[in-house]
Formats: C-alpha cells, sequence, structure tokens
C-alpha cells in the first residue's frame, strides 16, 4: 500500500499505553507504510511568545516508523478555529443543537486562516503517491485548501460526529461553502448510514448534486464518494486489558462492594451530547416507579472533564451535579447512595474491569456519531455472565447494535422501563443478546474499518 498520511486536529502517540485503540489502530497502519501524522501539537503560544494569527511553528519527530509533524497555534487561532468553530458552532449544530452555536464572523476567519495555514505546513511534506486521511470536523476544508496548492492525491475524510439533516444544516451560515469543501475528497466516511442520507438529500437539494450510483455524486465539477464506514473497537485488545492487573482489581472491587446490589455504569465524556441529565432522571424513575431497586441498584457515572473553557460545558456540569445531589438527598441511605458521580478521568486500564462488572450499562447519548463504549462495553463482559447495554436510538451505533435494548432517551418513563427490563433480564436472554453483540462488533472492527476505508481511497480515481 501506498504511504499514508493522517491528519488530525490532535495526535495521539500510538506508542503510549494511554492511547485509545483508535490511535493504535492508525499507528498501525502508519508504521507499517511508514507514514506521517500530522496536526496541532496542543501547544498554544501567547502573543507574548511571538504567536501570529496563521501562523505556527513545523514541529516534527519519529516515533519508530512513522513521522508525528505537529503544529503549534497561536492563542487567537486557538480561541478562534478550536474553541469558537470547530466547539461552539460545528459540535453543537453537528448534534442538532442550533440553541448552542455561537455564529460570528471571527471564528469562521480562525477556522479557514488555521486550516489554510494547516494546508501551507502539510504540503510540502507530500510524496506525489500518499494516500491522505483527514479526520473529523475542525478539518473540512483542509482538501480544498490543498487542492488549490495543486494537491492531486487521493484524499479522503472521515467524519467522526453525526451530519445533521439538510433543514437544520442549512441554518449554519456558510453551509454551502462547507459542504462544497467535502467535494476536494475523493470519498468521504460517515459513521451512519443516517448520516450518508442526510448528505444525500442535502447535496440534492442545495447543490443540485447527479447522483452517479453506488455511493457517488457529482457536484462542482468534481465527484466524490460518500459512504458509511462504522468506526468499531480493537475487541481483541480491550477483552484482554479486562485480564490486566488494574482492571481484575477494579473488577473485584466492585462486585465485593456491591455483591449484592446491581450495578449500572455509565461512562462519557461530560459533554451535553451524551444524555447525561436525562440518564439521571431516567434512573431517577425507575427509583420512583419500581422501589425493589431503592437500597439495590446503583448508577456509578464516569464523567471526564472536557472543553471546560467553553461555557455550555459549565452549564451541563452544574446541570448534572444538580440532579446527582438531588436524587442522592432524595432516595439515598445511610448505607447505599444511588448514583456515584465521578468528575474525573478514569485510567483507561481500569475502564475493562467497570465494564465487566457492571450489570447494565447506561449509554444514552441526545445525538451520537457512533460512540465507542457501547462496544467496549460488550467486548468487557463475560460471556458466561454478560451484562446488558442500554443504547440510545440516536446513537450511530444503534443502526449495527440491534439487540441492545434500544431507548429513546427524551422519553423518561420508556427508559426507566428499559432499565427495569435488563435488570430482570434471564440469564439466557442476556447470553443470546451478547453473542449476537459481539459478532457484530468483531465483524467490523477497527481494524476492518480502517482498512476498508483505505482500500477504498486506495481504488478512488484520482
Ligand atoms: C467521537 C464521537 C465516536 C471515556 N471516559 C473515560 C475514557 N473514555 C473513553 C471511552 C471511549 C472514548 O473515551 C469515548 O469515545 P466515544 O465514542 O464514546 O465518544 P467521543 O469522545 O465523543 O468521540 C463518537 C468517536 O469519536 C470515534 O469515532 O464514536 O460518536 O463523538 O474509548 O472509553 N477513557 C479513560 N477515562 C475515562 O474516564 N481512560
Amino acid at each position: 500500500m501506498a504511504r499514508v498520511v493522517v491528519v488530525s486536529n490532535r495526535l495521539a502517540d500510538p506508542r503510549k499505553a494511554a492511547a485509545g485503540g483508535l490511535a493504535v489502530a492508525l499507528g498501525d497502519t502508519l508504521n507499517a507504510t511508514g507514514g506521517l501524522w500530522f496536526g496541532w501539537s496542543g501547544k498554544v503560544v501567547d502573543e507574548s511568545e511571538g504567536g501570529t494569527p496563521g501562523e505556527g511553528e513545523l514541529h516534527t519527530h519519529q516515533a519508530g516508523n512513522v513521522t508525528l509533524a505537529t503544529v503549534d497555534l497561536c492563542k487567537e487561532d486557538h480561541d478562534s478555529y478550536y474553541l469558537g468553530y470547530a466547539n461552539r458552532v460545528l459540535w453543537p449544530m453537528f448534534h442538532y443543537r442550533l440553541d448552542l452555536a455561537d455564529f460570528n464572523k471571527q471564528s469562521l476567519a480562525g477556522y479557514r486562516r488555521v486550516n489554510q495555514m494547516f494546508a501551507r505546513k502539510l504540503m510540502p511534506l507530500l510524496k506525489p503517491d500518499d494516500l491522505i486521511w483527514i479526520h473529523d470536523y475542525h478539518l473540512i476544508p483542509l482538501a480544498a485548501e490543498l487542492r488549490s496548492m495543486g494537491c492531486g492525491n487521493r484524499i479522503g475524510f472521515f467524519l467522526h460526529i453525526p451530519l445533521p439533516p439538510p433543514l437544520m444544516l442549512a441554518a449554519l451560515p456558510g453551509h454551502e461553502w462547507l459542504i462544497r469543501a467535502l467535494f476536494a475528497y475523493d470519498v468521504v466516511g460517515f459513521q451512519a448510514q443516517a448520516d450518508v442520507n442526510h448528505f444525500e438529500r442535502y447535496v440534492h437539494s442545495e447543490a443540485d448534486a447527479e447522483m452517479l450510483g453506488d455511493g457517488h455524486y457529482r457536484a462542482f465539477n468534481r465527484t466524490v464518494l460518500a459512504r458509511a464506514f462504522p468506526i468499531g473497537i480493537d475487541v481483541d485488545e480491550f477483552a484482554q486489558l479486562t485480564h490486566g492487573k488494574e482492571a481484575r482489581e477494579t473488577y473485584e472491587t466492585m462486585r465485593e462492594q456491591y455483591s449484592r446490589r446491581r450495578l449500572l455504569i455509565g461512562i462519557d465524556r461530560l459533554d451535553y451530547s451524551k444524555g447525561l441529565p436525562q440518564r439521571i432522571k431516567a434512573f431517577q424513575e425507575l427509583l420512583a416507579s419500581y422501589p425493589e431497586n431503592r437500597k439495590s441498584a446503583t448508577l456509578i457515572q464516569i464523567a471526564s472533564p472536557t472543553r471546560e473553557s467553553v461555557d455550555a460545558y459549565a452549564d451541563i456540569r452544574h446541570e448534572l451535579e444538580h440532579l446527582c445531589g438531588q436524587i442522592n438527598g432524595d432516595y439515598g441511605e445511610l448505607d447505599w447512595m444511588p448514583v456515584r458521580y465521578i468528575h474525573r478521568t478514569v485510567a483507561r486500564k481500569r475502564l475493562p474491569g467497570l465494564c465487566r462488572a457492571g450489570r447494565v450499562a447506561l449509554v444514552t447519548p441526545l445525538r451520537d456519531g457512533m460512540n465507542l463504549v457501547a462496544k467496549e462495553y460488550i467486548a468487557a463482559q463475560d460471556p458466561a455472565d454478560p451484562g446488558v447495554l442500554v443504547l440510545s436510538r440516536f446513537a450511530g451505533a444503534a443502526e449495527q447494535l440491534r439487540e441492545a435494548l434500544l431507548v429513546n432517551p427524551y422519553d423518561t418513563e420508556g427508559s426507566a422501563q428499559a432499565i427495569q427490563r435488563a435488570l430482570q433480564m434471564p440469564l439466557e436472554e442476556r447470553q443470546a443478546r451478547h453473542q449476537k453483540l459481539l459478532e457484530r462488533i468483531r465483524a467490523q472492527d477497527v481494524h476492518w474499518w480502517r482498512k476498508t476505508f483505505l482500500q477504498t481511497l486506495e481504488n478512488a480515481q484520482p
């Protein structure tokens, strides 16, 4: 295979133990092809330190066979490109939260400036046959910028978050420009078929695109192949982690503490898209409507801190803390608290132990591109005595994981009923569902995802 160049907002060092399956999977491919990984260094340079908008120092270093190339951002670029346009406009918009989107021309200008700067820095590092794979909403216009500098390589794009329906997308000022930028790619990958359908309807109605069949769309004098490539996890790696020292320790502590009690778990970044307040309300409804769960069911909710300098994230944190305090105050006993809320990042090596100890996992985002926690939970179960996955129908993962208990997270009573059903599910049914789910996450794991995407890109006509 040709050399692979991955571009993402942030880089993860594939050799670090803390890196997740995605970093490792991309790292494998990069290593095998002597590839290049390009993105922001994570460093923000102040004006006083010489940071200038649209400029950033390039650093390269070698990690095994892989070249890591990063650029710093000055504060103004970081605030407008990353905090502003990416996280205050595109993230809420694409998660159907128009109400939280904060459109302004400075953010958009910063977004364009940083994408242009990335293109300028990347261009000299490219070889003519490189396969370029660009990731996520931070970098949608990057291929268009590269093309304008004469880049003729095959370039693919993968959107990790949902694509909203056309009328919602049309509310974004400058949406025509953004979607047009997707036509600079040869292959555009989405998480779910629902996203592809939204893309198709958008380009049909707003861009007068020609449908050439088999996922090919023609507009703006270019043809793009758009398809769903549902991302997966490294099932074996995660299952193996379950047997590691830290995971076993966590599992045993949980089993000891909750031996007679049933443990429910939630593991999320503290993001408003993840439906955490709705989840706590559903759990509260469970305790209210099915009192046999009082003093017996406990929800451990890990909410790892993220994007804390964006207001909407401070708001969701306060709302969640209020709800957890309320439910614990209303239902807690001297020897039992319904919710254990942990606002910290838990070590990755412990997560599989927590997953395995959880009788039920609540994965109930209001919108999610895919949701990997759902898949990690399945991978960590003991097949002889597996737990039950309660999954939002609005997670991309719901298209694949049909044997989970699917819920509408906005429906508090319906969600509480599903949790009750999960808690009472007989062993045989749990086993049958788990077996099917495990087959599904194995069939389309992270290696399948990267191979399928890259093969599609390699076969695309440049
Ligand atoms: C985006 C899309 C899409 C969570 N808490 C802790 C922790 N995690 C890990 C999980 C999982 C990962 O973070 C989260 O992945 P998700 O898929 O749930 O969500 P996003 O971060 O929103 O990712 C999403 C994904 O991209 C991939 O395409 O699925 O839809 O939004 O691996 O285990 N890890 C550690 N401590 C924590 O406390 N170590």
